[in-house]
């Protein structure tokens, strides 16, 4: 153990840190300042630092940006009396720039408290000390619409299928496709590296096709009809005229109710609100189909959407899902969607699902539906059909007692 680094400006805490420490048979340097910690933290010889937000001169916040561009990977532990959505944000903030910061600890908090928090930060530094340092990701170039195409014309396009989970009975009710590239020297290609540029130009409509094509003829072969179909599409879609008519007749070539297919919209650009979109997502709903807001909560999906569309499903993003236990700020939101649903009179559906304690929560607050790793990755067809049957009978999250 090398010891733990201390900055705070209050000396009667640095001791108390210290003794702490000693009991544990650590050792704690103090500094009552950024300024003057600085020099010791860019050796980063340290098992932890322990650093209060609230600092004379370089406040906290300054000091998680210094140590960003010094490129630390020592563990980071923020301390604070202020608001707990402060600590939150610092934390956030601190971790997308790449910072280390493994924990919060709001102030006052209690000698047991600290105790085990440094216990843990030394216990993970030890473990960390046994492994290889990850290897560098190599920047990967998307593919360029019209190779999407080609691939795809060439049988290269694959549907992978992912349940979801009907919170109340438990059991399996729907199911979404999720679209992959098999590329003959790449491997399989997910949707980041090539939708986006697809959906801005009219490709999409020729991927779309293969895609309804693909994701209809699984559904049927999976001789479910119980189950709802999802299915993402583009801004695109929704001013495209024809769309209506297009999905309508390719639902009765496959025999498939409408009142199966979910169409879900992420909000990005594109999406707008002109009389046009608004009449081609209208002609949709009467149609039979429904419509979901997917990632709600992320990105560009507002209230105004929500207003304005006529969505029947809302989908919360997975980060909230995976927040919901760590942050009461995300919890509170997750529960403002899922009151925003039922207020709505539609179905609630919860992103990334891990656990059975995410599922009991998220079931909890009321939401619906659940989909996530706990319940099923997204699968090739065949494996979705035998995840089918493994369900019925023997899914560990039906013995649960709800
Ligand atoms: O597992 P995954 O990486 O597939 O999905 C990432 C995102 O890609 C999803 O959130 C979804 O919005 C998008 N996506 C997946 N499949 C399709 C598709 O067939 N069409 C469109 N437009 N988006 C998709
Ligand atoms: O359309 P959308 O944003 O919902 O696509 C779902 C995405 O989320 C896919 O990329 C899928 O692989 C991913 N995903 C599904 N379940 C989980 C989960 O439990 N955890 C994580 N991290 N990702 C998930
Ligand atoms: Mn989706």
């Amino acid at each position: 153990m090398k010891g733990i680094l201390v900055i705070d400006g209050n000396q009667g805490f640095c001791e108390l840190i210290s003794t702490l420490c000693g009991d544990l048979g650590l050792k704690a340097t103090c500094f009552l300042s950024f300024e003057k910690a600085i020099a010791e933290i860019s050796l980063g010889d340290y098992d932890c630092i322990f650093m209060e937000l609230d600092l004379q001169g370089i406040d906290g916040p300054q000091a998680i940006g210094i140590m960003t561009g010094m490129c630390l990977n020592v563990p980071v532990i923020l301390m604070s009396g202020e608001h707990a959505s402060i600590l939150s944000t610092a934390q956030y903030a601190g971790k997308m720039r790449g910072l280390n910061i493994v924990s919060t600890i709001a102030k006052p908090f209690s000698v047991d408290e600290l105790s085990s928090l440094i216990q843990d930060a030394a216990d993970r530094q030890q473990q960390l000390e046994g492994q290889q340092p990850a290897a560098p990701r190599e920047k990967v170039e998307n593919l360029r619409p019209g190779e999407v195409i080609r691939l795809v014309e060439a049988g290269h396009l694959q549907c992978v299928f992912q349940p979801q989970i009907d919170l109340n009975t438990r059991n399996v009710c729907g199911v979404e496709v999720l679209a992959r590239i098999d590329h003959p020297e790449q491997g399989v290609i997910t949707p980041d590296r090539f939708v986006n540029e697809l959906e801005n130009c009219s490709l999409i409509e020729v991927f779309n096709e293969y895609l309804f094509n693909h994701s209809f003829k699984a559904y049927k072969a999976f001789g479910r009809p119980d189950l709802t179909i999802s299915i993402n599409i583009s801004a695109y879609c929704i001013r495209n005229e024809l769309f209506p008519d297009f999905i309508s007749t390719l639902a009765k070539q496959y025999d498939i109710s409408p009142s199966k297919v979910i169409l879900e919209i992420t909000e990005s650009h594109g999406l707008n609100f002109s009389a046009q979109s608004l009449m081609i997502m209208s002609r949709v709903r009467i149609k039979g189909f429904s419509l979901s807001i997917d990632d709600f909560g992320t990105g560009y999906s507002s209230l105004e959407t929500f207003s304005k569309v006529p969505f029947n499903e809302l989908k919360v993003d997975r980060e909230f899902t995976s927040r919901l236990r760590a942050e009461e700020r995300a919890k509170k939101i997750f529960e403002l969607a899922i009151n925003l649903s039922k207020q709505m009179g539609i179905v609630s559906v919860a992103e990334g699902i891990e656990d059975e304690e995410e599922a009991s929560l998220v079931a909890a607050i009321g939401c619906d539906v659940g989909q996530g790793y706990y319940f099923g990755r997204p699968m090739p067809s065949e494996k979705f059909m035998e995840w089918l049957n493994w369900e019925l009978k023997e899914a560990p999250w039906k013995q649960v007692s709800i």
